[in-house]
């Protein structure tokens, strides 16, 4: 072969058989065709997609594309996509494993619209495959959100977790607790949101983005952090501080000055209330309680704050997320643990692991795509250096989080904090290229991985980004097109 195939993440398997198949026109022929037609008719993007059920439907100059639900000793997740001179067939024991099979279809399309014929046969390294999305810091909306959805979906990412309230501003409609959106929801980072944004997500608008991303077998983690990073709550309700009165709306870019008060009376039932609602309005498993750099609180206070916040979360039933800090906070079997800081003390994480936690790892210097590419890049963080693409790639996250067993470890997130990510294109710029990169690490065993054939095989993606309209940055890393 020529050129490798562009396929990313790199799957377990690919088998090429020598030959090419046009596909300028396929027919979906699928178990369910009230659904299947028209999702891959999205997926496969620039092919005319032919809505018929029968194999024989649809003109016969158009090649069957056929998805096939068929039991295997294999994961949930695993497929095999047989691309043939005569059509093409996706095989897997779900529907999340045909999905997997179109997008890998989707990445094999020349720009003459035909494919190589081959055999792909994939399975992911670890469940959790996730981006964390800060939309505290500057807003961004539900048409926004589900570009992001399309993208993360594309790579074969299954969850999105928003960082939905911070200092600087509060996201999403709280039943019990209006006043959080109606005072907090229109502040971020520099002031308001822009004319015309409402700047939070009402429970309809919830709910619809989380149809949105389940259709696409991509799974919402909502965030409320809790107790550091609450100056957005504290300024909606003064309540919840010893003096009563509400802090001022802060939109500047500091960390760890907020916090909750353990013994303050309104705190713990502000907490219950809040979380109750938001694990109410979610369809997933999990709700993320935060527990950052609550740099101002005493070690006990705090771990009774996460206490609180991780027992309202299993109360509601689902399972609680939280950031490295709360595994000093004893956090119960099944938690998970999200890792981001190696600067700190690795002895909790041991001791939260053998205790039953689970860690998915979002290492800053690989993870952090709020991290400037390199030092002449206009936009981005660098307290803990540059993230060049390379730095996404280049990194084993079993061995992630010192004194863990790989056992434990779930998964791997990539995160964009948007203190200086103000619009779309900064947006997009931002995760791409790095985004593929981290979800290759999240897929592929070791074995699989390779920078130089990494590098080759992110070029042709450009095309498809300006075409989707998704900003990238052209590190020099890549020869791009
Ligand atoms: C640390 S990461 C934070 C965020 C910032 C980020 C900036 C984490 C759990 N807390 O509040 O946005 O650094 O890179």
């Amino acid at each position: 072969m020529s050129a490798p195939l562009g396929l990313i993440p790199w799957p377990t398997a690919v088998e090429p058989r020598g030959g090419e198949v046009p596909l300028a026109a396929v027919r979906v022929v699928s178990p369910d065709p009230s659904r299947w037609p028209a999702l891959a008719a999205e997926l496969l993007g620039p092919l005319g997609v032919v809505v018929g059920t029968a194999p024989c439907d649809g003109g016969v100059s158009a090649v069957a594309v056929e998805l096939r639900l068929e039991a295997s000793g294999a994961g949930d997740e695993s497929y095999t996509l047989d691309v043939r001179d005569d059509g093409v067939t996706v095989t897997a024991p779900g529907e999340v494993g045909l999905l997997h099979g179109l997008r890998t279809l989707r990445q094999l399309v020349t720009p003459r619209l035909t494919a190589p014929t081959v055999v792909v046969r994939d399975a992911p390294r670890y469940r959790w495959r996730g981006l964390t999305l800060d939309v505290a810091r500057h807003w961004f909306g539900p048409a926004t959100l589900r570009r992001v959805v399309d993208l993360a979906g594309a790579y074969k990412l299954r969850l999105l977790h928003l960082h939905l309230t911070d200092d600087q501003g509060w996201r999403i409609a709280v039943p019990s607790h209006p006043e959080l959106t109606e005072r907090s929801g229109v502040t971020q980072v520099g002031g308001r949101v822009p004319p015309g944004e409402r700047g939070w997500l009402t429970a309809a608008e919830f709910r619809e983005l989380q149809e949105y991303a389940a259709v696409r077998f991509v799974e919402i983690v909502p965030e409320i952090d809790v107790p550091g990073h609450t100056n957005a709550a504290t300024h909606a309700c003064g309540a919840l501080l010893p003096d009563g009165e509400p802090t001022p709306a802060y939109g500047g870019i500091d960390v760890g000055f907020s916090r909750l008060w353990a013994d303050n009376p309104a705190t713990a039932p502000w907490m219950r209330d809040v979380l109750g609602d938001v694990a109410a309005m979610t369809v997933g498993r999990y709700v993320h309680v935060g527990g950052d750099e609550a740099l101002t609180l005493e070690a006990e206070e705090y771990a009774r704050l996460v206490r609180i916040a991780v027992e309202a979360v299993r109360a509601a039933g689902k399972t609680p997320v939280a950031w490295q800090e709360a595994a000093a906070a004893e956090v119960g079997p099944g938690a998970v643990l999200q890792y981001w800081d190696p600067r700190t003390d690795a002895a909790p994480f041991a001791r939260a692991a053998a205790a039953g936690a689970r860690f998915v790892v979002s290492p800053a210097p690989h993870a952090y795509l709020d991290l400037k590419y390199d030092a002449a890049h206009p936009i981005g963080q660098d307290w803990i250096g540059h993230v060049d693409l390379r730095d996404t790639y280049d990194w084993e996250p079993a061995q992630a989080v010192p004194g863990v067993a790989p056992e434990a470890v779930e998964g791997v997130a990539a995160a964009l904090w948007t203190e200086t990510i103000a619009t779309d294109a900064d947006l997009f710029s931002m995760l791409l290229p790095r985004l593929p990169a981290l979800a290759e690490v999240a897929w592929t065993a070791p074995a699989g991985r390779d920078w130089d054939a990494f590098r080759e095989r992110i070029a042709p993606h450009a095309r498809v980004w300006d075409a989707e309209g998704w900003a990238y940055h052209p590190t020099r890393q890549v020869d791009w097109p």
